[in-house]
């Protein structure tokens, strides 16, 4: 498995993302993930699922050093008293002592950034995370929040595929030693049957969106593919046993635009064009 590096962390290339899956399959999805070689795990308060990341985990019987769990604080905690606390609670419906990654999940224009980020930075003080970063940040937020927090951030967490691009996020991420973590990294399952995914995807015999996910990884980006389906599972895996020309590379950004975004909300900062 392939490794991102950020400002200390080693972020694996390849995640289990669980945004909308709960309960009962959410833990079993996870448990199976795992048994097939997944070592990242991204949950989040709002997903209201940590309880059954967790119980997945425990089920897999994996050492907790072997694996890289994240969890994101939602904005109504941002107040950093409010932050640490949160997160304590994140660990225990996780039942777990430290988490890997915590991130802002959304930025939150009504608490200072600085503020929170110094509540984030004392739940990496405290042992309760080994490293923090952001996510849905802008390139104004980004360079604010590297300005202001008082400990390393290893990412920024966004919406990233080839029908969106992200270039000055991108841009702004390697200026800083930040990892770009993509969500939502085959677009909702809309790169499947994509044309130019697919003709390359022949020359390998990949699928659309194996093609997809490797043309991320070789960025250097890590994904958190999210799927409900175990077969999917293992497809979503196996993107390390072939490279991509720099020409296919190109087509796949060609796909790109600004309006590309699948996920917003009322809440978004400004994006970036
Ligand atoms: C509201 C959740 C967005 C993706 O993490």
């Amino acid at each position: 498995m392939d490794i991102v590096e950020a400002n200390g962390a080693r972020i694996p290339a390849i995640g289990l993302g669980t945004w909308e899956l709960r309960g009962r399959p959410c833990a079993r999805l996870v448990d199976q993930a795992i048994a097939l070689g997944y070592r990242h795990i991204d949950t989040a308060q709002v997903y209201e699922n940590e309880r059954d990341v967790g119980e997945g985990v425990r089920a897999s019987g994996i050492a907790r050093d072997e694996l890289f769990i994240t969890t994101k604080v939602w904005t109504n905690h941002f107040a950093p008293r409010d932050l640490v606390r949160s997160v304590r609670e994140s660990l225990a419906r996780l039942r777990l002592g430290w988490v890997d990654l915590v991130l802002l999940h959304w930025p939150n224009a009504h608490v200072p950034l600085r503020a929170t980020l110094e509540g984030l930075a004392q739940v990496r003080e405290a042992g309760l995370t080994r490293h923090i970063g952001l996510s849905n940040f802008t390139v104004a937020l980004i360079e604010e929040a590297v300005a202001a927090c008082p400990a390393p951030l290893v990412c920024d967490q966004v919406e990233y595929h080839p029908f969106l691009s992200q270039t000055k996020v991108i841009e702004a991420c390697r200026r800083h030693g930040l990892a770009l973590v993509a969500y939502s990294p085959i677009a909702k399952g809309r790169v499947k049957g994509e044309d130019t995914l697919s003709r390359i995807g022949e020359v390998y015999g990949k699928t659309a969106a194996q093609v997809c996910l490797r043309w991320l990884v070789q960025q250097g980006v890590s994904a958190i593919p999210r799927t409900s389906r175990v077969e999917r599972l293992s497809e979503n895996l196996a993107v390390f046993d072939f490279e991509l020309s720099d020409g296919e590379m190109n087509e796949i950004f060609a796909l790109g635009s600004p309006r590309g975004r699948l996920t917003n909300f009322a809440f978004a900062p400004q994006w970036d064009d």
